[in-house]
């Protein structure tokens, strides 16, 4: 029997955010860089996301050569706080440039600007010595269906990854599919649309996904069967696990938080599946609840991996071979008992 995977954590500076709102100021006062480095270690926390600009800030005011320097000396810092940068993503929807959209703007020379700023992601996470660029694509999508062509949309989108593709030879893509906000309707909406715009470009081995649990319940669809389908084709390669209170806001709860059930299915599904098993990590994309006190400020983090953990014990130990007798008898009542029985417990 194969021992069973150690798995490994990781979060990104964005999830300790300071509780800003779109009807509200943050509630909670700044914390530097430093401080969520040392506050990521002292979670016992092994790696950490980035996106560009949270490795190098202002990027957009500094030269190549600066951006590199920086992210050269970043690297340094990490491996002085024992941690690792597990992925670098280009955050294509601050910009001026990309306020209509980056790969997917009308405007060639805007389509031009996401895909350079891009590169540059990919020359950091050379530096910070990760090979993967998570593409999360907030803005390709529309408000207003007329405004764009959704077709030449899929055109631009693979435009994009071929030549991302082309720049670093061993740099492999994750996108993060979401189905919608800040867009009314995204393009790539789920995991599906994904691995068949993967399919699309020059090479689609280095072409995967990234599965946030919460916009997979957006989209309507279960994160567990999301995971089992993306692993069927090797190509989940990070992973947001967080929780979601139906059809609402993106709520980035922690782990389990909404749905104890769809939570122990996650896991059940990465333990089955071996993820873990290559390297990847589980990445937690959870903020604390907005009124959270500054004192509590790293607890859903903490409690996120505690759930996960004692869900990890609950897949383990879950009753296999009686789950499969009731399920040869087609006794899906007393399936379904047997399971919500193994959460609860004794
Ligand atoms: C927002 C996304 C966001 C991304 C992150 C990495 O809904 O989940 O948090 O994961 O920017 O690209
Ligand atoms: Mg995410």
């Amino acid at each position: 029997m194969a021992k069973p995977t150690v798995y490994r954590f990781c979060a990104g500076p964005w999830n300790f955010s300071e509780g800003q709102d779109p009807y509200g100021p943050p509630t909670r006062p700044p914390q530097s860089f430093d401080w969520k480095l040392s506050a990521l270690r002292e979670l016992g926390f092994e790696a950490m996301m980035f996106h560009d600009d949270d490795a190098v800030p202002d990027i957009d005011s500094k030269s190549r050569a600066q951006v590199l320097k920086e992210a050269k000396e970043l690297r340094k810092r990490l491996k002085g706080e024992g941690l690792v940068a597990e992925m670098v993503a280009p955050r294509l929807w601050f910009a001026p440039q990309t306020v209509d959209g980056a790969y997917t703007n009308n405007d060639p020379k805007l389509r031009r600007y996401a895909i350079d700023r891009s590169k540059q992601a990919i020359d950091i996470a050379h530096e910070l010595d990760t090979d993967l660029l998570v593409l999360w694509l907030a803005r390709e999508g529309s408000y207003i269906r007329e405004s764009k062509d959704a077709g030449r949309c899929v055109d631009y989108l693979v435009t994009a990854c071929n030549a991302l593709l082309a720049h670093d030879p061993k740099i492999r893509l994750a996108i993060e599919p979401k189905p919608n906000e800040p867009m009314d309707v995204a393009y790539l909406p789920t995991i599906g649309h994904t691995l068949a715009l993967a399919q699309l470009t020059r090479d689609p081995k280095r072409v995967g996904t990234l599965i946030e649990s919460a916009h997979a319940i957006l989209a309507g669809l279960d994160p567990a069967d999301e995971i089992d389908f993306a692993m069927a084709f090797g190509k989940l390669w990070s992973l947001h696990l967080n929780d979601q209170n139906g059809l609402k806001f993106d709520q980035d709860k922690p782990f389990g938080s909404a749905n104890l059930r769809v939570a122990f299915n996650q896991v059940r599904a990465l333990e089955r599946n071996g993820y873990g098993r290559r390297g990847e990590y589980i990445c937690f994309d959870v903020h604390p609840f907005r009124t959270t006190r500054p004192e509590h400020w790293l607890k859903h983090l903490d409690n996120s991996r505690k759930t996960f953990l004692r869900l990890l014990d609950k897949a383990r130990t879950y009753p296999e071979a009686q789950a499969a007798a009731l399920i040869t008898d087609r006794n899906y009542q007393d399936l379904d008992q047997l399971v919500l029985e193994h959460l609860l417990g004794k």
